[in-house]
Formats: structure tokens, C-alpha cells, sequence
């Protein structure tokens, strides 16, 4: 099924590129579990020239330009005619964005041009495959003045098979980065985070064997707690390759054999100790073949709905959460380390969660896997936010694509118990059929974990509040955000309302908050203050508790003020979304304890 989907997500990828000419072009199937493969971090500093015009891309007619920066041609004597010199261009991190690393770029929204020289010695007989763990928006990639490829989306990872193109001495990589927002891009042109640019997530060269390990999938199979699916898929799509997948605690070890696509599964009697928040047990699992390995870390749960309820290895649970932006503490910018990860992640551990939703795309791989281990289930979600260009193919070929590179990293990922495919979009027809084909594609891909979006109120009259979506349908949890004393109405208003859901399918209110800006104090009624936002945490707590028995998790908006271009008001939001329960500073608000002291009864 996954070959078959994966083909699916070619195949239309490749239409659209010809009707189109955009999104993405010459990736290939993602690596899995690239940290633990042979890899040379490409890290570092690069140089960079900031190109507005795009002029390094097309000539003085807007055409493109056949000897464009990705060229990097050298002076080699006097008369030479070049207009650009990343030589003595200036250098920037990366992992980086361009915002935070320069005040001039701060606002910036267009092409940077980067350039990486490395010294590299291929093996033979080995491949070499070109990763990146994201880059915002639209990358262009040249190696040594070919062209690799380009990739469309900010936060899913890609890569390129690069073996025919890198050579022995000094390799030169081109990347061109466009960060400008598109009304047909995926999100669209409108967003309330900071568009930050750049290539921000870590870049390197994979070194594999001709025949390679591609990818698998160790996890219990659906429904069961004593049978363990094991699947693996081989880069060549031959018939007859073993692949060993070995869990050494369980006393594993189960030799599978390819069909004709290069796939393997079989499934294999076990009890492991079961992956929860009190306790996330990791297994260390050996997949290998007979010219590749690759070691991970895999942990084992059940998840599943019955009514309204949750159920977490077959126990009722509350999920008991916070929203993230991945953007780092302290200093507001993308985040570029594990231990800004481990920041975020410690309070959200500290106000008492057993779950984070990372908002609003697939966060740093890193991200997730230090969540399993700290035993927070993760709500995974892409960048189908507010109003999307539903009917173009092309668009739909993107979202898709973005679903596919999520789910592809992380499917081994025991904390991650829901793929999201959207967030409060409006509704239409075409917007149904694009999200519902959205969820089949999770669906299929991956039925081991469940699917939702978070939906907009629809209300039965003013003071009756409910949800009606016809994409109820397709989810397995309902999950709504909703801004009553904030958005609609002050705080009172959340001692009124009655909610009124009619779906037999678990709620999760997946938005709440208000803002405050932190150190400003006055009386309950008076926004932006501490107290307001916490007054706003308790009501709606209280609603939940006295209204809303049937909810089974919440994520209030959101763990840390953060930056979006949205929010002007001066000397209050200054470019923040201050929404947080902790200050961009780190600073602990009002609410923040409100949240903790709720979240230890519950
Ligand atoms: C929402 C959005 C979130 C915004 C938030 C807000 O409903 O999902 O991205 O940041 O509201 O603060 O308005």
C-alpha cells in the first residue's frame, strides 16, 4: 500500500509539474532515519547574496538565465564579466534564518542565494544522496552548476540522489531560497506565524550502498497488542532481497523477503511493554540487509476511539496538552538545536501536559523524538491553514506531497497519535473534496495512528455553540478551536454558553487563550493584562468542567508568545502573538499556573 501511495504522490506530482512547471522536481523517495545512517553535515557557515530581483535566476527579458549565480562561475582573468561573488559575499549559519541573523533581512521576503564548497572523496560503489532537513519556502538545489532539484513547502524534509553529480576535490552547492509568500502556496500568503526564511534545518550528504534500506515500519498492528507488523522497503524494487529486522529485548529477529516493488512485511507474534506517557519505553530495533543497517529506537501503543472517548493502549486518557510554534526561547527565531527543543519541551512537561500539539507544520525530527522519550504524545500537523487554493491540482499535489514527507519521517514514532491535515479552513465543496482526500491518503499510508483537523465553531444560536462539518466524517477526532472571551466576546460570555456537539466521536478543543502581555497587571476585565488571560484560562476551564464533560484533551494557544507579522498593536504585540502562557522571554504568566493547577486534578 505504501509503494502504491508513494507511486500515487509521484504520479501526481509529475502531471502538475507538467501543466504547471512548479512544485517539486527530481526528489526522490525520502531516506528514513537519516541521523543514524553515514552522513557529512554540510552544516556551517555559508556565504549568501540576497537577491530581490532574482537576477541570478533570469535575464534582463525575465527568462531564465542558463548561466545564473547557480553557475558560480570564476574570474579567472581580467576581462572576466560577473556581477556577483559569493567568495567575498557575507556568510550566515546554517541551520539559520535570514531574520534573525541580520536586522536588514529582518522583513525580508524573496530569494537568497546560498553557497556551500565542500572537499568530498566517494566511495565506490556507494550512493550519495544530497538531505535536507527543511528549507522555507521554495528551494532550488545546483551541484557543481547542474541541477539537483527543487522542492516546494518550509517544514518536511527532502532529498536528492546526488551519487552521478558529486565528484572527488571541491564540490560547489548552489541553493537558491525564496521565502515569498504565495496565495497558492501550502500555507497560503496569509498566516499568523513569522515567515522565517532560509535553510533551517540541518543539511547533509547521506552515504548509502547501491542497495539500501529505505525505509520501514516496526509497530503493533492496528487493533492488537501482541502482534507486531514489521515492514521494510529496499531502494532497488526487486524481488528476492532479504531484510532482517531484529528487536533483541523481544528476542526478535524475523528475515523478510522483497516482492517485485522491493517491499517486505511480515507480521510476528510479541508483548512488548507498552510506550505511554508514564512510561516511554523505547526498543532498539536493527533493520538490516545484506549490504546496508540502520539502527533505531521504537516504542509500541495502541491508540484508538470508542464513543467519545480516547484510549491510549487500551485506557481511557485526557489529553492533556499545550500548542508549539517551533520557534526558539529567549530569542525568537526558528529553532536550531536539540536543547532549544528540550526548552520547550521541559515546560510544557512542567504545566503538566502529557501531549503537544506541534503547530502549525511538521516540526524538527529532533522535536519529536525527544518528546517520545519524554513521554509526550504528539499531535503532527502540515501547513492547511485558513484559506487554500482548493481547486488547483497543483496546490493539492503540494499539500499532498507535505502529508507524505511527514508521515515518510516519522511513522516509527510511538508519540505521534494524530496526523492533522488541516486547520480552521473555510468551508466549500471543493475544500471538502480536497480534505477528504487528504485524510484517505493519511489513512491509507498509516492506519496505525488517527486523523483530524482542527475545525471552526458552527453555532446553534448565539449562546449555543456547536461544530458542523462535513469533514466530521473523515476524522476520527473532532477537534475545534474556539475563542470565546477573546475573540467572541469578554469573559463573561464563557459563563453563558452551552455547547451542543452531536458527533459520537471524541472533542478536543485544540484552541483557546487570549493574550496578555507579561508584567502588565490590572483588573480581570482589563485586556491584555495577566489577569485577564488568566481569568480567560479559568472560565473556560470551568466551562469544560461544568458544560463539556465529553471533551477528551485540550491545547490552549499556545505554550510562548511568538512572532507574526499580524499582531502591530504598539507596545503591546510588537510583532508578537502574545498568547503564550509564558512570555517570548521565558517568563511564566498568570494563566500559566491556572493551566498547571487544572491539568493535576484532571
Ligand atoms: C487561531 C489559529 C492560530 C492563531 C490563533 C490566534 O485560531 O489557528 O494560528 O495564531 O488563532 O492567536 O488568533
Amino acid at each position: 500500500m505504501r509503494l502504491k501511495s508513494k507511486l500515487l504522490v509521484f504520479a501526481v506530482l509529475f502531471c502538475n509539474l507538467l501543466a504547471f512547471g512548479q512544485t517539486t522536481q527530481g526528489l526522490d523517495p525520502l531516506v528514513q532515519n537519516v541521523y543514524n545512517r553515514h552522513r557529512i553535515s554540510l552544516n556551517g557557515y555559508w556565504h549568501y547574496v540576497v537577491d530581490p530581483l532574482e537576477t541570478g535566476y533570469y535575464d534582463y527579458r525575465r527568462m531564465p538565465n542558463p548561466d545564473g549565480f547557480f553557475k558560480d562561475h570564476q574570474v579567472d582573468n581580467v576581462s572576466t564579466w560577473k556581477e556577483y561573488d559569493f567568495d567575498t559575499a557575507p556568510v550566515m549559519p546554517v541551520p539559520g534564518d535570514w531574520n534573525t541573523h541580520s536586522d536588514n533581512l529582518f522583513l525580508y521576503e524573496g530569494t537568497i542565494w546560498f553557497r556551500q564548497q565542500f572537499l568530498y572523496t566517494p566511495k565506490s560503489g556507494n550512493k550519495v544522496y544530497l538531505y535536507f532537513g527543511a528549507s522555507n519556502y521554495d528551494t532550488k538545489i545546483y551541484l557543481n552548476g547542474t541541477k539537483v532539484g527543487e522542492h516546494e513547502g518550509g517544514y518536511t524534509p527532502f532529498n536528492f540522489d546526488v551519487t552521478d553529480i558529486v565528484k572527488s576535490g571541491n564540490n560547489k552547492l548552489v541553493v537558491k531560497v525564496d521565502n515569498k509568500r504565495r496565495a497558492d502556496a501550502v500555507p497560503t500568503n496569509n498566516f499568523d506565524w513569522f515567515n522565517y526564511g532560509g535553510i533551517t534545518r540541518d543539511v547533509m550528504l547521506v552515504e548509502l550502498p547501491q542497495t539500501f534500506i529505505q525505509s520501514y515500519k516496526v509497530q503493533l498492528k492496528k487493533g492488537t497488542t501482541n502482534t507486531l507488523e514489521l515492514k521494510a522497503r529496499m531502494s532497488a524494487k526487486t524481488a528476492g532481497q532479504t531484510v532482517t529486522i531484529e528487536i533483541p529485548e523481544l528476542k526478535i529477529k524475523q528475515t523478510l523477503t522483497t516482492d517485485a516493488s522491493g517491499m517486505a512485511s511480515v507480521e510476528v507474534k510479541a508483548t512488548p511493554s507498552l510506550w505511554s506517557p508514564e512510561s516511554p519505553k523505547l526498543y532498539d530495533v536493527l533493520v538490516s540487509s545484506a549490504t546496508d543497517k540502520v539502527n533505531d529506537e521504537i516504542g509500541f501503543r495502541t491508540i484508538e476511539t470508542r464513543g467519545r472517548e480516547i484510549f491510549l493502549n487500551g485506557k481511557q486518557i485526557f489529553m492533556k496538552g499545550i500548542s508549539i510554534h517551533e520557534e526558539a526561547a529567549f530569542r525568537n527565531g526558528r529553532i536550531f538545536s536539540e536543547d532549544e527543543d528540550r526548552t520547550l519541551l521541559n515546560w510544557a512537561k512542567d504545566l503538566g501536559c502529557n501531549y503537544v500539539r506541534l503547530a502549525h507544520y511538521p516540526h524538527n525530527e529532533q522535536m519529536v523524538r525527544l518528546a517520545e522519550k519524554m513521554g509526550l504524545l504528539v499531535w503532527s500537523e502540515i501547513p492547511v491553514y485558513w484559506t487554500i487554493h482548493w481547486e488547483k491540482d497543483y496546490v493539492y499535489a503540494n499539500a499532498l506531497n507535505q502529508l507524505d514527507e511527514m508521515i515518510e519521517r516519522d511513522q516509527n514514532r510511538a508519540n505521534i497519535f494524530v496526523w492533522s491535515i488541516a486547520n480552521e479552513t473555510p468551508h466549500s465543496d471543493p475544500r471538502d473534496k480536497f480534505l477528504s482526500s487528504l485524510a484517505k491518503y493519511a489513512r491509507e499510508k498509516d492506519n496505525t495512528r488517527l486523523i483530524s483537523m482542527a475545525m471552526e465553531r458552527k453555532d446553534k444560536s448565539k449562546e449555543i455553540l456547536s461544530i458542523n462539518d462535513n469533514m466530521s466524517e473523515y476524522v476520527d477526532i473532532i477537534s475545534v478551536n474556539q475563542y470565546v472571551g477573546w475573540y467572541d466576546g469578554t469573559n463573561e460570555k464563557l459563563d453563558r454558553v452551552k455547547w451542543e456537539v452531536d458527533y459520537e466521536k471524541p472533542l478536543m478543543i485544540s484552541e483557546f487563550g487570549g493574550e496578555a502581555v507579561f508584567g502588565h497587571h490590572g483588573d480581570v476585565s482589563q485586556i491584555w493584562t495577566e489577569e485577564y488571560q488568566a481569568e480567560l484560562y479559568r472560565k473556560t476551564l470551568r466551562m469544560i468542567d461544568e458544560r463539556m464533560p465529553y471533551v477528551s484533551g485540550i491545547s490552549p494557544w499556545i505554550l510562548k508568545d511568538f512572532r507574526s507579522s499580524r499582531r502591530l498593536l504598539p507596545n503591546v504585540q510588537d510583532g508578537f502573538n502574545r498568547k503564550g502562557v509564558i512570555s517570548d522571554r521565558g517568563d511564566r504568566k498568570l494563566a500559566f499556573y491556572v493551566l498547571q493547577e487544572w491539568f493535576k486534578k484532571k
